[in-house]
Parts: structure tokens; C-alpha cells; sequence
């Protein structure tokens, strides 16, 4: 993906501006709570979170009923799938005056290599791809990483197989097989001609997911098919590049019929790394766990070096030769 080059004394201009639209918001916010306290709250209810939209945070309440909700100071970040105590106010507002521990916290890459919370309490990841744009393997093993490590149920979802032919086919039927093999789920779908829907339901039962991957695969189209009195707005892709245009730009947590919770989430923008250390990565490569530690050398590279359990599986194909490249191609990623 090209990236655009910035001077560092743009980065510094982006920066302070950025700062400064932070300090706005927080006094907005402090405002805005201030506001609240005055007025007398209720009782302390739990609630979960369903999107934000800067400093407000929509809260859900047991009842499914929502409210535009300010928390209080120093609870660091709250994010979507996020359990909360809260009080509320009048006009369907309120005050989140705690954050329930947290069983898992998804992080995305963001704007200069920090990382973003993204999405907290996922038990399942589903990876969507798509014939177009084109489904990236790479992109694939980055999330089975995360999930591996986070730990969530990952289901690789190959999404708008209606316009399959003769060129996109044998790519699909690759990584369908890859990953099959591996022992993943893996569903193909169409929103246009709906195929692949009875077993997405299935897999969504009573659990929460999340639906990530580039933008312009279809996640929010899914989402609208899945539960069709929502219309969620949806993207054209680029003329010129075949890619999405970043349609969705929050979180949002939706639920199902069938008891499951879905996040959607906005396309990815770059390939930057998660949170991840070597031992991250290679747990997160489920067909080399088997071989970890039956190297001749404790610090074995797994490159040149004699009695190399991983290289030996690569001779008696037991590792994919593609995924073991991605492994490699993760690490020195990670240690740039
Ligand atoms: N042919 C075909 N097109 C689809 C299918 N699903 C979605 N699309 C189209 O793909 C485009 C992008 O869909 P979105 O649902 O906005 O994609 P997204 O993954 O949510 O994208 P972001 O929100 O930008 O991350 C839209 O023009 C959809 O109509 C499908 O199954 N087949
Ligand atoms: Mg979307
Ligand atoms: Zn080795």
C-alpha cells in the first residue's frame, strides 16, 4: 500500500493540532459532566457500549434502550463491547462513572505507530476478504496472529463470490484450502445472490464478533443482511483502484436475532504491526507450535541451521511454504 511521506515538521504540525483538538474535546467533556452532575443522577446501572462519537459514548442499558453518555474522568479509554456502571440523567443522557475488567481489548495500529483500542470483550474475529479487492494473504495471517494472541475464535469469511471468474478463482480456492486445512473456518458469502448466510448465523450465535478487514470487502453490506430494518451505510469502491473508501469510521456493536453480539468495524488503513513480540507471533502460526523447541539450537533462526525441526517440516511439507514466508516477513517487521 503506498504511504505518503510526511516531513517531520509536518508530523509536529499534525501533532500540535491534534493536541490541541484534544484539549478542546476533554473541556467540552469536563463541561458536559459538569452539566450532568448538577443534575441529580440515578442510580448506578450496568450497560455495555455500542459506538462513540468523539467524547460521547452510546451506552445500552439491560432494557436495549440507549443514551448519549460522558464519562467521568481518568477511566482512560472506553471503547465499543465495553461494560460499564453508569448513572443516568435527564433527555436520555447519562454519566459512566466505572469500566467492568476487561476480558480481551483489541488494539489497531494507528496515526504514527501508537496503538488504538479498538474493541473490547471479543470472543470471535472474522476476517473478511473479499474477490474485490483482492483477498491478501498477508493481511489474513496479521489477524490470525491477533487472534490466536488475544485469544478470540478466528472464521476467515471470503465475501462477494458472485463475481468469481476465471481469474479470481484459483486465489480463493488457495487460501480456502490453506486455511481448511489448517483447521479454520472458512465461509464464502455473497450479499448479492446471499449465499453464505445460514452458516454466518450459526457461527454468530451467542457470541461476541467482530468483522474486520480492508475497507470496501463488504462488512457493514453484511451487517444490513444480517439484520435488514438497519440500512447501514455502505461504500462504493474506488474507480481508479478497486479499493473502499473507508465508508465506516466507528465501531459499532449490533445485536443479532439470534443472541450474538457483531461489531462492525472500519476497513484497516495500513498493514502496521500490532502489539506483537516473537513469541506472539510464532504462537499465533498454530502449525508451528508443534516444533517449538525440537531444534537442534535453543536460539535456532530457523533459517540455515543444522537439525532444524521448522525447516524440516517445510522439506516434508508440513508447513505451508506461503504461511512460513508470512511468518518470516512478520518477524523482521517486528524487529525493524
Ligand atoms: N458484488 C458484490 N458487491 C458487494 C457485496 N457486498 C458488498 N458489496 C459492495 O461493496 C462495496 C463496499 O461495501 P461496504 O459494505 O461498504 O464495505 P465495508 O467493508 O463495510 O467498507 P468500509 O466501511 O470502508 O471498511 C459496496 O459498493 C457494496 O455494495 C457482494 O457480496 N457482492
Ligand atoms: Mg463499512
Ligand atoms: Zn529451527
Amino acid at each position: 500500500m503506498a504511504k505518503r511521506r510526511i516531513s517531520d515538521q509536518q508530523k509536529r504540525r499534525i501533532e500540535s493540532i491534534q493536541q490541541k483538538r484534544r484539549e478542546t474535546a476533554k473541556k467540552n467533556s469536563e463541561n458536559k459532566e459538569q452539566q450532568l452532575n448538577e443534575q441529580t443522577l440515578g442510580d448506578e446501572q450496568s450497560g455495555h457500549i455500542i459506538t462513540n462519537f468523539g467524547q460521547s459514548l452510546i451506552v445500552e442499558n439491560q432494557q436495549g434502550e440507549v443514551f448519549r453518555c460522558v464519562a467521568r474522568q481518568n477511566l482512560g479509554a472506553i471503547v465499543c463491547g465495553d461494560q460499564v456502571i453508569w448513572q443516568q440523567a435527564q433527555n436520555n443522557e447519562g454519566v459512566i462513572v466505572a469500566v467492568e475488567p476487561r476480558q480481551s481489548l483489541l488494539q489497531k495500529p494507528g496515526f504514527g505507530g501508537k496503538l488504538k483500542p479498538m474493541a473490547a470483550n471479543i470472543d470471535q474475529i472474522v476476517i473478511v476478504s473479499a474477490v474485490q479487492p483482492e483477498a491478501n494473504a498477508y493481511l489474513i495471517d496479521r489477524y490470525l496472529v491477533a487472534a490466536e494472541n488475544l485469544p478470540a475464535t478466528p472464521i476467515i469469511l471470503f465475501n462477494k463470490i458472485d463475481l468469481l471468474d476465471e481469474k479470481s478463482r484459483p486465489l480463493i480456492d488457495k487460501l480456502e484450502k490453506e486455511y481448511t486445512n489448517l483447521g479454520y473456518k472458512v465461509i464464502r458469502a455473497s450479499n448479492v445472490i446471499g449465499n453464505g448466510f445460514d452458516q454466518l448465523h450459526e457461527a454468530l450465535k451467542t457470541r461476541t464478533s467482530i468483522f474486520v478487514g480492508l475497507s470496501g470487502v463488504g462488512k457493514s453490506s453484511l451487517i444490513n443482511q444480517l439484520l435488514p430494518e438497519l440500512n447501514i451505510r455502505v461504500g462504493e469502491l474506488s474507480l481508479a483502484s478497486g479499493e473502499g473508501k473507508h465508508t465506516t469510521t466507528n465501531s459499532t456493536l449490533y445485536n443479532l436475532p439470534c443472541g450474538g453480539k457483531l461489531i462492525d468495524s472500519p476497513g484497516v488503513r495500513d498493514f502496521g504491526l500490532w502489539n506483537t513480540d516473537a513469541a506472539d507471533i510464532l504462537h499465533g502460526f498454530i502449525e508451528l507450535r508443534p516444533f517449538i523447541g525440537r531444534c537442534k539450537f535453543s536460539n535456532c533462526a530457523h533459517e540455515t541451521e543444522p537439525d532444524c525441526a521448522i525447516q524440516q517440516a517445510l522439506v516434508e511439507n508440513k508447513i505451508s511454504p506461503l504461511r512460513f514466508q508470512h511468518y518470516k516477513k512478520m518477524l523482521a517487521e517486528y524487529s525493524e
